[in-house]
């Protein structure tokens, strides 16, 4: 059902997306609220934006407190190719294990919440570095850090979910899955989704890209559904079948697929079935590792899990005349050479002429390819300008 907002709310939450400070936040999400009228097609925005909310305001709570002043704080800015947020239950070893990856000095304890403020560390893979961010832990349905964890998760490029292999683990699978999907979040991809690109600046007007069917709508509803909400510049994608009430859903933003990797703990005292047990009597999608951050068991293979969950692909630039850049940059996978050129400079798009690439996604060595070659991960990505 779409939510059928009056015009007031589609104005107000135009002012939550534009609010900068978490103040700022509170009090336009307030005012969206107080906009939006009661009945059922509005049922999952008011619950959502009411969940929001207690997340902010618990995040303003937290920062006025003095711990804030020794410079702790829930926000984590990211750094490295990716950051990866860890979930779990009370005493599941999430600091422990951040401890053995990354050498970060975590605080690891028997005693139920010993952390209560994230922490991280970087865990390096090849030539590149991930963010692991140690979290409280959260309880499902009433722990007293859950919503400020989910807010972690919902900004984390990946979620990794820790298990205790001690415990029944399917049971606290279910349980975490649970409180993320009620924050929003989503583990798996839904069959049909909409992305929606908004541009600040540059170009006008709404693209829609179909990669599968409006089933109660036209292209024409959705341009006239983001004109209401006053969305003037943007890129649209339909993947799968789609609704225009998931339109309506990826305006607002309020839910989002993440990726994730299972991890389950302690397997050098818990039940060795342990993984066995959760992927015959569940559909987690992705991977499942067994480990222990005890006895290092299984974590030599993390680093690589993470870069596959990702589905990220690392490209090395090089310029005419000098050498390839030892830093790679991160891309999506199916990049291509358009995706390096504008990370570099938007002059690179405008002067481009021709790529040569060396490495997986090329014929022969130096191969000549235009702005839209598939790249693939190591290449080499050497552009050359007009004259
Ligand atoms: N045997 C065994 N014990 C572990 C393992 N990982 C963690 N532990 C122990 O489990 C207890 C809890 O570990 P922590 O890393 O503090 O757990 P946590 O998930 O960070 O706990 P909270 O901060 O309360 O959420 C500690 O006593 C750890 O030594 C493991 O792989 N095997
Ligand atoms: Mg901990």
């Amino acid at each position: 059902m779409v939510t059928n907002l009056p015009a007031e709310a589609k104005a107000k939450w135009l002012k939550v997306l534009e609010a900068r400070t978490i103040e700022e936040k509170i009090k336009a999400l307030e005012d969206f609220l107080s906009a939006v009228p009661k009945h059922k097609g509005t049922e999952n925005l008011r619950e959502w934006a009411t969940k929001r909310l207690a997340e902010l305001r618990e995040e303003l709570e937290e920062r006025k407190k003095k711990s804030v002043r020794r410079g702790l704080s829930f926000l984590v800015e990211k750094e490295g190719a990716a950051q990866v947020v860890l979930v779990g239950l009370p005493n599941s070893g999430k600091s422990l294990l951040i401890q053995r990856l990354t050498g970060a000095r975590t605080r690891v304890s028997d005693v139920p919440f010993s952390t209560t403020f994230p922490q991280v560390g970087m865990l390096k893979y090849e030539d590149i570095y991930f963010q692991l961010v140690d979290t409280p832990p959260i309880l499902p349905g009433r722990g007293p850090f859950n919503n400020r964890v989910m807010g972690l998760c919902r900004n984390a490029d990946l979620i990794m979910i820790i298990l205790d292999a001690t415990r029944d683990v399917v049971k606290d699978y279910l349980d975490i899955r649970g409180e993320l999907e009620s924050a929003g979040i989503l583990l798996s991809k839904a069959k049909g989704r909409v992305e929606i690109e908004r541009y600040k600046t540059g170009k006008v007007g709404i693209k829609v890209t179909m990669m599968g069917e409006l089933v109660d709508a036209t292209i024409e509803d959705v341009k006239r559904l983001l004109a209401s909400y006053n969305i003037h510049n943007a890129h649209v994608r339909i993947i799968g079948r789609v609704t225009l009430d998931d339109v309506e859903h990826a305006i607002f933003g309020n839910v989002q697929y993440k990726p994730s990797i299972v991890v389950v703990n302690k397997i050098d005292v818990g039940d060795v079935r342990a993984v066995e047990y959760l992927r015959k009597n569940t559909d987690v999608e992705g991977s499942i590792l067994g480990v222990s951050a005890l006895t290092g068991q299984g974590l030599e293979k993390l680093g690589e899990l993470i870069f596959k969950e990702l589905e990220i692909i690392r490209v090395y630039t090089k310029s005419p005349n000098s050498g390839v850049s030892d830093k790679p940059l991160i891309l999506r996978k199916g990049a291509t050479v358009l995706d390096v050129a504008k990370r570099i400079h938007k002059d690179f798009v405008e002067n481009f002429h021709y790529a040569r690439v060396w490495g997986p996604s090329s014929k022969y060595p130096g191969e000549r390819v235009g702005l839209d070659h598939v790249l693939m991960d190591k290449d080499i990505v050497e552009i050359h300008l007009k004259e």
